[in-house]
């Protein structure tokens, strides 16, 4: 059975990721469109050893797709999911437009392929944030093992995560810089060449950034657990792919070290790098770009804490964290649902 799909956003880093996974994965496609911006209409994009035609998002007929790949940005995906999604396209969205509503499942496909059930409620699934999704793939087989109380998280976030334009400041800041000029902070608020901003996404009332807050209610939603709690502090760093993040935990019931490594080898879509030896963990260079696994290294208990565990974990952002997430819970609405 083949299906017709729609990526919309084509031409973003996104975008670009999910057509080439696509192509990667020989996902059961039929047609394939490209779709964005008026602007962007008549470029070219890669689909494999092929090229499309980019076509304008605002006049593109729905009811020619089965399924929908949108990352375009929330008011884009704010007006056109809807309008899809009435057409009979089923809508899987990257944005956070409708992550937080009650009638739209979000998934991670290692974690709650169950929830994808919901989405006949608006035809219309939600791709959580890629700092949650990474995290929730490396706590599943913990979280069903022993049960998990509290999360302490932080992020060491890769620019690419903010676009195409973020990874051309980063290089070009980072080439001013080093040639001792002047370079201005556009994409964030100051400067992120050589440097580290404790601020992804907007301020919140209560001090947290929205992009922590995400943290905390995409877990709460996926986990299918109000009581769990969690406690993120999100940076963005000068690397461009690739988000790395400590995580540490605090479970229902005790865990060794050695007996969250046996879960980590044997989990879907975790890949364990950790030899305790110098270089004997995943980073975002080698691991994180470019790689579909999300990758766990220095397991160790927590020496401050009976029931704590501390973990690092490294995937790529626009892979796992956005376009390969995507395709995934495609991949399963087609062989389940469709
Ligand atoms: C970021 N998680 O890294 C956000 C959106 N991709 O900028």
């Amino acid at each position: 059975k083949t299906v017709d799909v729609a990526v919309v956003g084509a031409t973003g880093a996104v975008g670009e990721t999910m057509l080439s996974i696509l192509a990667e994965r020989n996902f059961p496609v039929g047609k394939v469109y490209a779709l964005a911006s008026e602007r962007s209409a008549g470029k070219k994009v890669a689909f494999g050893n092929s090229f499309l035609t980019v076509e304008d998002l605002a006049t593109f007929d729905f009811s020619k797709v089965q399924v929908g790949l949108f990352s375009p940005g929330g008011a884009i995906s704010r007006e056109f999911a809807p309008k899809a999604a009435a057409a009979g396209c089923v809508v899987i969205d990257n944005t956070s437009e409708f992550r937080y509503d009650d009638d739209v499942p979000l998934i991670v496909p290692e974690v709650n392929a169950h929830a994808i059930a919901g989405y006949t409620q608006r035809n219309i699934i939600a791709n959580p944030n890629c700092s949650t999704i990474q995290m929730l793939v490396a706590l599943k087989p913990i979280y069903d093992a022993v049960g998990i109380e509290r999360i302490n998280v932080a992020t060491y976030q890769a620019v690419s995560g903010s676009g195409k334009e973020a990874i051309e400041e980063l290089a070009t800041q980072s080439a001013r810089k080093l040639n001792g000029q002047d370079a201005d902070a556009v994409v964030y608020p100051k400067q992120i060449a050589f440097n580290a901003l404790p601020q992804i996404d907007v301020f919140q009332d209560n001090g947290y950034t929205k992009e922590e807050m995400k943290m905390v209610w995409e877990t709460k939603k996926i986990f299918e657990d109000e009581s769990i709690l969690v406690n993120p502090t999100a940076v963005r760093v000068p690397v461009f792919f690739g988000h790395s993040e400590a995580v540490h935990i605090e479970t229902r019931d005790k865990i060794t070290a050695e007996q969250a490594w046996e879960l980590f080898k044997n989990a879907e879509g975790i890949e364990v790098l950790d030899t305790r030896r110098d270089g004997g963990y995943p980073t975002a260079v080698t691991e994180g770009a470019g790689h579909d696994p999300v990758y766990v290294g220095r397991i160790r208990e927590d020496i401050s804490h009976e029931r704590g565990l501390n973990l690092w974990v490294v995937a790529d952002n626009v892979r796992k964290g956005a376009a390969l997430n995507s395709v995934q819970i495609a991949e399963c609405l087609v062989r389940d649902y469709l």
